[in-house]
């Protein structure tokens, strides 16, 4: 770990051979052997005069040993001596001292299991560079949503609430960048509350995945509701996130209670808590199914249901609409209720509806038979579907990919797949195992047929999803890659990279080439490296964080979105998004970090990287 611990290795060593177990068969064999000393003494009157000395010395330290536990009822097995002694106490064996970790160390820091040093020097790395990230957002855009790296200016393109100071909160906690966390946190508990009662138009689902997901991230990590990670309870108290968080859902709420249906409208103004549809009138299927993990959250800390209450009103609403197969178009309409359209795909617009179904379930105890069974029932079927009607094989080499329906089932395949799709790889090893290894899942024989196919094409999918940054010059993925198939074919549009086996199988049309520093494929990488222990995943995540760090860096801070990565150099964006903060350099770290820390069976990160604890019944 890269946060120094409070003792050495060689202190804990030196701590347990101290304190090291003698056992009784020992202590008896070191008696007589010094009785059979003591005999030869015995034999002369000096000896006798020793040994009565001795005699009387034993006596009356075995009296004064007496401890004050000793008025305690008898023990199991306790042998009682003359005077209240306790001859088993002698026996026993001495406390034998864990290594000094703290409790949090233990449970969310990790426990050293990282065996090959490497990692953990990777594992410095990503914080140094969420550090100097940092650095570069304070120094330049303090306060405000998202830094301007190359204009060294902030900008408000999420409504002005600071977006990158709780997007980064929990990453800096996980990480032990105490220092980070203060200023965070003393920023959020000196601004916020009065930002959100000023503020104008917000997005409902950004602000519920970026701020909200924060803030309640923050509140658990930092103590609140049991939990742990922020040991050194740097920055405010828990309450004080809470009280934000439930300011903010206050306002966000008046997108559900303005609606005519139970899919909420897509935009909220904080200051008078007034909501109103996007213009076009639709909600995206995404936006307005990715917002029960955390309101489900704020509930069940806050005691106050209405949050979750309006917020699963929209799943099982969807529950009851048509489907194609379990998929679903990617517009709704709060106006009707209904599905418009029939686009249907797992990238902008699509992708974390599907990513919810099954979090969600696990977040209530993922129990089959249980009132949130209907989740995981439309996931299942939903990811059948996925694998029926858009999984396919890129030719010449056989990538496995997912494509979109633009017309729906009966109109013609495409393609194209958004980088935004690299969510689903983790999402379905992790639904597969619910969180488990896939060794312990097979041995205790847990996974039914549809997982063991969700998590095979986990791992395809993972494939292609690294591949997509491989196939580049720079190694870092476009935003959106075509895959040539026996019907569809373009040349002249690879990636730059002819090494990679895989250049004639993936095209990037001019469009498409930017990289905004997203998370999803690293996401993937960490789930699955959690679920496989396969470490090549590890190695990719290293290859893509080496990447970034090459050509997204910033030398007077921060780090940059970039315009084309199929050229070298790449021509830069200006704009550090804040999710490279709150999810990218999050898992990259977990990624080379111990299994132990955020476990994947007791915590879901929603769909911003902000890990909220499992609810145990
Ligand atoms: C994030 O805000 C979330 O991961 C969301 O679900 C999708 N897009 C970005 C990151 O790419």
């Amino acid at each position: 770990m890269s946060k120094s611990l409070p003792y050495s290795v060689k202190d804990v060593n030196y701590d347990n051979a101290k304190f090291r177990h003698r056992s009784p068969l020992k202590v008896l064999s070191q008696s007589m052997l010094t009785l059979s000393t003591k005999r030869n003494y015995a034999s002369c009157s000096t000896g006798k005069f020793l040994i009565l000395i001795l005699i009387f010395g034993i006596g009356c330290l075995l009296f004064m040993s007496k401890g004050p536990n000793d008025s305690a009822p008898n023990e199991k097995g306790k042998v009682t001596f003359v005077g209240g002694l306790r001859l088993g106490k002698l026996l026993r064996k001495p406390p034998r001292l864990p290594p000094r970790l703290s409790p949090d160390e233990g449970q969310l820091r990790g426990n050293g299991s990282n065996t090959d040093p490497k990692w953990a020097v990777r594992q410095q790395s990503v914080k140094d560079a969420f550090d100097y990230a940092w650095s570069g957002y304070r120094k330049y855009a303090m306060g405000y949503d998202e830094l301007m790296p190359i204009s060294q200016r902030g900008v408000d393109g999420l409504g002005g609430l600071g977006a990158t100071v709780v997007d980064a909160l929990d990453t800096a906690m996980i990480m032990g960048h105490d220092n980070i966390v203060s200023e965070a946190g003393a920023w959020v508990e000196a601004h916020l509350l009065e930002r959100i009662s000023q503020k104008d138009q917000v997005n409902l689902f950004e602000t519920t995945i970026r701020v909200l997901g924060g803030l309640l991230s923050a509140y658990h990590l930092s103590g609140g509701d049991q939990g742990t990670v922020n040991m050194t309870h740097n920055g405010p108290k828990p309450a004080v996130y809470l009280n934000v968080a439930k300011d903010l859902a206050d306002r966000l709420l008046s997108a559900f209670s303005s609606s005519p249906t139970s899919v909420p409208y897509s935009d909220v103004i904080l200051r008078d808590s007034t909501a109103h549809p996007a213009p076009g009138g639709m909600s995206s299927t995404a936006e307005v199914a990715s917002v029960q993990l955390e309101f489900n959250y704020l509930s069940a800390v806050s005691g106050d249901p209405k949050y979750s209450t309006e917020a699963m009103k929209v799943l099982a609403h969807i529950k009851t609409l048509p489907k194609t197969e379990g998929l679903v178009p990617i517009y709704i309409s709060p106006q009707s209720g209904e599905f418009v359209g029939e686009n249907i795909r797992l990238g902008s617009r699509g992708d974390s509806y599907y990513e919810y179904l099954i979090k969600v379930w696990l977040q209530q105890g993922g129990k089959l038979n249980s009132n949130f069974t209907y989740l995981h029932d439309m996931y299942t079927e939903a990811m059948k579907g996925v694998r029926h009607l858009l999984v396919r094989k890129s030719v010449p080499n056989g990538l496995v990919f997912v494509g979109e329906l633009p017309y729906g089932s009966k109109g013609e395949f495409s393609p194209k797949m958004d980088h935004l799709v690299c969510f689903l790889p983790g999402t379905l090893a992790l639904g597969a195992t619910k969180g488990l290894t896939k060794e312990k899942a097979l041995a205790e024989n847990l996974l039914s047929f549809e997982d063991l196919e969700n998590l095979k094409l986990a791992e395809e999918l993972g494939k292609a999803c690294f591949e997509m940054y491989e196939v580049t010059a720079t190694g870092l993925a476009p935003e959106i890659a075509y895959f040539h198939t026996g019907e569809y074919s373009e040349d002249g549009l690879e990636g730059g990279n002819k090494s990679s086996m895989y250049a004639k199988d993936i095209i990037i049309h001019q469009a498409d080439r930017h990289n905004l520093l997203r998370p999803e494929t690293v996401e993937s990488l960490f789930v699955l490296y959690r679920i496989t222990k396969d470490t090549k995943y590890r190695d990719q995540g290293w290859q893509i964080f080496e990447a970034f760090e090459k050509y997204t860096k910033v030398k007077t801070g921060g780090y940059t979105s970039l315009d084309d990565v199929t050229e070298v150099p790449p021509r830069r964006r200006d704009k550090m998004e804040t999710f490279f903060l709150g999810e990218t350099l999050k898992y990259l770290y977990l990624l080379f970090g111990d299994d132990s820390v955020i476990p994947l069976d007791k915590f879901v990160f929603n769909t911003e990287a902000h890990p909220l604890p499992i609810k145990h019944t």
